[in-house]
């Protein structure tokens, strides 16, 4: 009798936990991410693992990311932004995300030391975000169109190439973009100009990379979203992230558009950025979202990732599955030697940060 009540419970139990997945008690995942930033079969193959649904929203420009995390929504549980943006709200000691529990990231033992302690530069003991992928800002450019321009000796390896205004006018009648990220651009162009990227000078602001800034923007269109564009031959030069131009080079080769792509780090060095996953404050599918980061965590996983978006991960155990072709190119994974010429820019206070933003649109507004 006793045997037979526990087996009647046991079967009950089953039968009600099948009534409750049938009632809809789905595992969601709602996941806020730039376009074109994880592999075609990446959320295919969490759903396979985990029975997890993920809700996918994409974004392209930084600001939409920013403006969400800002106004503290509830509606995403994992957001991929700039480690910039969460050093400068750490800086604010504003939390519009959550700090993680690291025992609950069982799989952060694949992601390289080095690249860790980097990170925790600005988001100290990689408390509020696991770093997704990374890349520099560089030139990208059309190789036939802008060696055209410059009859054979375009300064493609130099920010000559797009920060002297001489060349922007000798590129113009084929489309020149920058990224539209004043906090990574205006330090370029000081630093170009001789000064200090990290100075957090007003006046050398002002003075130095606003007057510069308004010699290039006749020329420019500033843009984050350049992939396809460039793949279809609507800009021969852009100032901006090397996955990006990459992955136009990708679009250009699928599509047979003629077109090829290269991207370059200039020889007098650029800034490095990462960009970082974080749980939102008031997220609501938690446990997901530590799911979701786990996942990302496995080697092959990742490795996936970078062989679609041409984005170095830091995941040292996913090497031996990234494209030879990827892993090979030092403008992608940058040897040792480049590595020392990338600065990671520091922290624009807020109100440094909006003296950027007033210099870029003024020159937007050119
Ligand atoms: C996605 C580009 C994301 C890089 N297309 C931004 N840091």
């Amino acid at each position: 009798m006793r045997l037979r009540t526990k087996a009647l419970s046991v079967m009950l139990g089953s039968l009600m936990a099948v009534a409750a997945h049938s009632e809809g008690a789905e595992r969601v995942l709602n996941f806020y991410n730039w376009s074109d930033y994880v592999a075609e079969d990446t959320l295919e193959k969490f759903t396979e693992q985990t029975g997890i649904t993920v809700n996918l929203v994409e974004f392209d420009e930084e600001e939409e990311v920013n403006t969400l995390l800002d106004d503290g929504s509830s509606e995403y549980d994992l957001v991929v932004t700039s480690l910039d943006y969460m050093a400068q709200r750490l800086l604010m000691q504003k939390t519009v995300f959550q700090n993680l529990n690291q025992a609950k990231l069982v799989n952060k033992g694949n992601l390289d030391a080095e690249a860790m302690a980097f990170v925790a530069q600005k988001d100290p003991f990689n408390n509020y975000g696991v770093p997704y992928l990374w890349g520099t800002v560089g030139i990208g450019y059309d190789v036939d169109a802008v060696e055209k321009a410059f009859n054979g000796n375009a300064p493609t390896n130099s920010w000559d190439l797009l920060l002297d205004p001489r060349n922007l006018k000798k590129l113009q009648h084929c489309g020149v973009a920058f990224v539209d990220t004043p906090n990574e651009v205006l330090p370029i162009i000081i630093n170009y100009l001789g000064g200090d990227p990290n100075t957090m000078d007003k006046d050398i602001y002002y003075g130095m990379a606003q007057k510069h800034l308004k010699k290039l923007a006749p020329y420019v269109t500033f843009t984050s979203d350049i992939s396809e564009a460039m793949s279809e031959g609507e800009f021969c030069a852009v100032l901006g992230w090397s996955g990006d131009v990459l992955y136009g080079a990708d679009l250009a080769e699928e599509n047979e558009t003629g077109i090829e792509l290269a991207y370059s780090i200039p020889r007098e060095g650029t800034s490095a950025w990462y960009d970082m996953l974080v749980i939102p404050k008031h997220a609501q599918n938690v446990d997901e979202a530590y799911e979701f980061l786990n996942f990302l965590m496995q080697p092959e996983i990742i490795a996936d990732v970078t062989n679609y978006v041409w984005y170095p991960n830091v995941n040292s155990a996913s090497n031996e599955f990234v494209d030879e072709e990827i892993l090979g190119d030092e403008n992608i994974y940058p040897t040792p030697a480049i590595q020392r010429k990338l600065y990671l820019l520091s922290v624009a206070p807020k109100r440094l940060a909006k003296h950027q933003q007033t210099i870029w649109d003024n020159a937007r507004a050119q």
